[in-house]
């Protein structure tokens, strides 16, 4: 079974008849580039193998009927929404995901009602997008049902990079999170065995090859299964600092702001924004080290880059947490190549860059540091970047 035939199942089962068709999107860990993208820069994400998947039917009362298979087995059900009266803010919880995305294809055109049962496998509440892979596969189920095309942007023909603006707006606006581009980016356009370059400033896109299983390393997941949300303070106050020190020093975004000119930068600013500009600043930096590496075939030597991303969300950003810093630091003692908490920080995952042979040693570090601290033990699995959202064969 995969979460687009357990979809179509429990839509059969909601509904008594099939669907007209199934999309799914994928969840996303990021190897580097962290709480750049609101800052207009680079980040560096891959898609997980996880996804999420909406089967989905056509409702002639424009109205949008969401249903969830929970990994308990059990459906939640929304609605009936009507789409022509939803209003920002208006709806909370998970249901909130799947009406903004209605609403803001209502905005721009795409009005339809629709029958929507999803299913899939992404860890909730892990720091893995799981609201976006919904949002991602809510959004190409909704244009699929209303019968629009994906394309190059030209008009009636949305492109992924288009629809994630859209995806972006409707958590911005309607549920009210400000987040930033790189994760429904991230799960509308990836593909397989590569990592995305995205600028976010020109929206400019490499898919730069990731060849982990040929160079004999893996991606070790560490989900602390410890809180977090974008939708509270933390995130919202880094971002609203960062945008602050961009005014102050009178350009457009911190992306403009280049590490050759950062001590001048910093001098410039109050002490608060110091940490979270030096941040910003070097985080890019680190995105562009890496990319040439990995162009460069270099792989097993990225490591240090995500030691020292780690080091700055947790020592500047102030974005890590205690059960975060454990899993990186006992990762990295037992062998891993490099590690780095990913997302947005405050709980979630860490990542680990972890040469196959050394797997054990270090799954094994990082259970035993948990055990000695009292802690429940992370939640791990390796994952390799997989492709993006799209429809599925069922
Ligand atoms: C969260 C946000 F949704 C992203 O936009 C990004 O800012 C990330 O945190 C931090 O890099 O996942």
């Amino acid at each position: 079974m995969s979460p687009a035939t357990d979809a179509a199942a429990a839509f059969r089962e909601v509904h008594g008849r099939a669907p007209a068709g199934v999309w799914s999107a994928p969840g996303r860990v990021n190897l580097i580039g962290e709480h750049t993208d609101y800052n207009d820069g680079f980040v560096l994400p891959f898609a997980l193998p996880h996804r999420l998947a909406a089967a989905a039917a056509p409702r002639r009362d424009g109205k949008l009927v969401v249903a969830t298979l929970g990994d308990d087995g059990q459906l939640q059900h929304s609605g009936p929404l009507d789409i022509a009266s939803l209003e920002p803010r208006s709806i909370g919880g998970w249901a909130a995901y799947a009406a903004g995305v209605a609403w803001v294809l209502r905005e721009q055109g795409h009005t339809g009602g629709a029958d929507l049962v999803i299913a899939g496998d992404v860890p909730s509440g892990a720091g893995l997008s799981s609201s976006h892979a919904l949002e991602c596969a809510v959004s190409l189920a909704l244009l699929g049902v209303a019968g629009v095309e994906l394309g190059d942007g030209a008009p009636g023909t949305p492109s992924r990079p288009e629809i994630a603006r859209w995806v972006q707006r409707s958590e911005n606006d309607f549920v009210g999170a400000p987040t930033g581009l790189l994760d429904q980016t991230a799960s509308l356009c990836c593909e397989d065995a590569c990592v995305l370059f995205l600028d976010v400033r020109s929206g400019e896109m490499e898919q730069v090859p990731f060849p982990l299983a040929e160079t004999g390393v893996r991606v070790l997941i560490m989900d602390t299964r410890t809180k977090h949300s974008h939708a509270e303070g933390g995130y919202g106050e880094r971002r609203r600092g960062t945008e602050r020190a961009a005014e102050l020093l009178g350009v457009k975004a911190l992306r403009d702001v280049s590490v050759d000119g950062l001590d001048e930068a910093l001098a410039r600013l109050p002490e608060d924004l110091v940490p979270l500009v030096r941040h910003v600043v070097t985080e890019n930096q680190r995105v562009l080290d890496v990319v040439d590496l990995l162009r460069d075939g270099k792989l097993t030597e990225i490591g240090p880059y995500l030691d020292a991303s780690h080091v700055s969300m947790r020592d500047d950003y102030r974005i890590s947490t205690a059960e975060l810093d454990l899993a990186v630091d006992s990762a990295r003692s037992a062998g891993a190549l490099g590690a780095r908490m990913t997302g947005g920080g405050f709980g979630g995952s860490a990542i680990a860059l972890v040469r196959e042979a050394d797997l054990d040693t270090v799954r094994d570090a990082v259970e035993n540091a948990y055990d000695r601290a009292g802690w429940r033990r992370p939640r791990m699995f390796t994952a390799v970047p997989s492709r993006g959202a799209g429809r599925d064969e069922i």
